[in-house]
């Protein structure tokens, strides 16, 4: 493959060849567009599968009977008796560790504090489009098809892997973040007086684990990629997702093949434990520093394809609108950008004249955070602080910063961080209508007392 296709400028440049010439001319219309994605995704519904459905175990009341009491994906298949929810998240939200928006849940950032290096589950945010689905790892199938494969096997006639298949084939970890693209939406409109659709996150909308699975490589190579292949569709087996009124399927977006191949992890554990529910039992695709939609939780099948593959989450979601950029959108968004957070509350309330050592992290999409720099009088004043250890290029880095409040009152305080590319984070994040990659320094505001 010539073309870097996970470089974002080479991706957009080769993908607006493909465009043109597969919808026929920039004049085409949204509606088309939107059919013509639709097309792609939405043929026969993956028929009797394993997706246990119904049940009436309250959301919040622990789970009984999902085979999580193992320590590996191995212990699941004893115990595949599972019950569902009836909220669309499974897990429970207590208010000290999560804000709730509608089917999503932002981990709050002060409920980092004193946590590890990974961001155990029970306090990783979750987004859904839909409802958590509960599925039955024993009856489950991973269905990879299309004309990307020797063979060009069809979608109900595709190869197949098992749970137990997957767990057989050679395992990796890969300790990365999953970030919504919307992560510090809410501040376009709190900090910089802008108007955007979607969920108002602040900035908990992501979580580092340590995710152990196959590579997508693998399994790709095991089901008969061809050098004609150029995109993959993984697709998740959550409910249809229907937005103001109109069913764009089943959750699913393209990823370029070299992308696919270069470091994406078919994930069946995370932090050590089979995943949780929410975060896309069986298993899920991991996308290292890539936009979190890539990341599709209860994986289905893929779809492998020797033409641009297109869904409404790469065309219609996913790129930069508005004024700045053209009317299709600008390129479809892949690596998220650089960001810092406190792990303190929102309005905490600090004790003036005492030593207190402020702790926050940052990462990158780009890499490795190689600078952060902190300031405790509004932006006035910086000064580095502190970070150890070997940082990570799908990760974040911890840091912290020793401060002694000496007047009372409200303050605000700023991190920045700047990642081995450079790339550091503007005053002032660029508009767009959809509220993605708010990469702007954030002002946290603080009351010493
Ligand atoms: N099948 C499916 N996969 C999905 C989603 C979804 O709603 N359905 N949400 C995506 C989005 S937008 C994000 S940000 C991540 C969130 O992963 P988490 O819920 O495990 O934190 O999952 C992605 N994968
Ligand atoms: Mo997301």
């Amino acid at each position: 493959m010539s073309d870097d296709l996970t470089d974002e400028g080479t991706y957009e440049r080769v993908r607006a060849g493909q465009w043109l010439s597969r919808v026929g001319g920039a004049e085409v219309s949204r509606r088309k567009l939107l059919r013509t994605s639709a097309g792609i995704g939405l043929g026969a519904a993956i028929a009797g599968t394993g997706q246990a459905v119904g049940g009436t175990a309250h959301a919040g009341t622990g789970h009984a009977g999902t085979g999580h009491a193992g320590t590996g994906a191995t212990r699941v298949l004893a115990g595949a008796g599972r019950a569902a929810a009836e909220g669309p998240i499974v897990k429970p939200l207590p208010p000290e560790l999560f804000v709730v928006h509608g089917t999503n849940a932002e981990t709050r950032w002060e409920a980092m504090s004193g946590q590890g290096h990974l961001t155990p589950a029970d306090r990783f945010f979750v987004r859904n489009h839909t409802t958590t689905p509960l599925i039955d790892a024993l009856t489950w199938r991973l269905r990879l098809w299309g004309s990307g494969l020797r063979g060009a096997p069809a979608e109900d006639r595709p190869v197949e892997f098992s749970y137990e298949d997957l767990l057989a084939l050679p395992a990796e970890s890969l300790t990365a973040f999953i970030e919504c693209t919307g992560n510090g939406r809410g501040f376009f409109s709190s900090q910089q007086g802008q108007t955007v659709s979607g969920t108002p996150w602040r900035l908990g909308a992501v979580g580092v684990a340590r995710w152990r699975g196959v590579r997508l490589a693998t399994v790709l190579d095991r089901a008969g990629l061809t050098r004609r292949a150029v995109d993959v569709l993984p697709r998740g087996l959550d409910a249809e997702f229907v937005d103001k009124g109109v069913n764009l399927g089943r959750v699913r977006r393209p990823l370029p093949v070299a992308k696919a191949l270069d470091d994406v992890l078919l994930a069946y554990e995370m932090n050590g434990r089979p995943l949780p529910p929410d975060h896309g039992f069986p298993v899920r695709l991991v996308v290292p520093s890539w936009v979190g939609i890539g990341s599709i939780k209860w994986l289905g099948d893929i779809q492998v394809s020797d033409q641009p593959l297109f869904s409404p989450w790469n065309t219609q979601f996913y790129r930069l609108f508005g004024p700045d950029h053209p009317p299709e959108g600008g390129p479809p968004l892949t690596r998220m950008v650089v960001k810092s957070a406190f792990e303190l509350p929102w309005d905490a309330r600090v004790e003036a004249g005492r030593a207190h050592t402020l702790r926050g992290r940052s990462w990158s999409g780009g890499g490795r955070i190689r600078r952060v720099e902190v300031s405790v009088d509004g932006g006035a004043s910086w000064q580095a602080a502190h970070s150890g250890g070997q940082p990570s290029a799908t990760a974040w880095r911890r840091w912290e910063f020793r401060w002694t409040p000496r007047r009372p009152g409200p303050h605000v305080l700023l991190a920045r961080a700047t990642d081995e590319t450079g790339a550091t984070q503007p005053d002032q994040a660029p508009y767009n209508t959809l509220g993605y990659l708010f990469g702007a320094v954030v002002r946290h505001p603080v009351t010493v007392v």
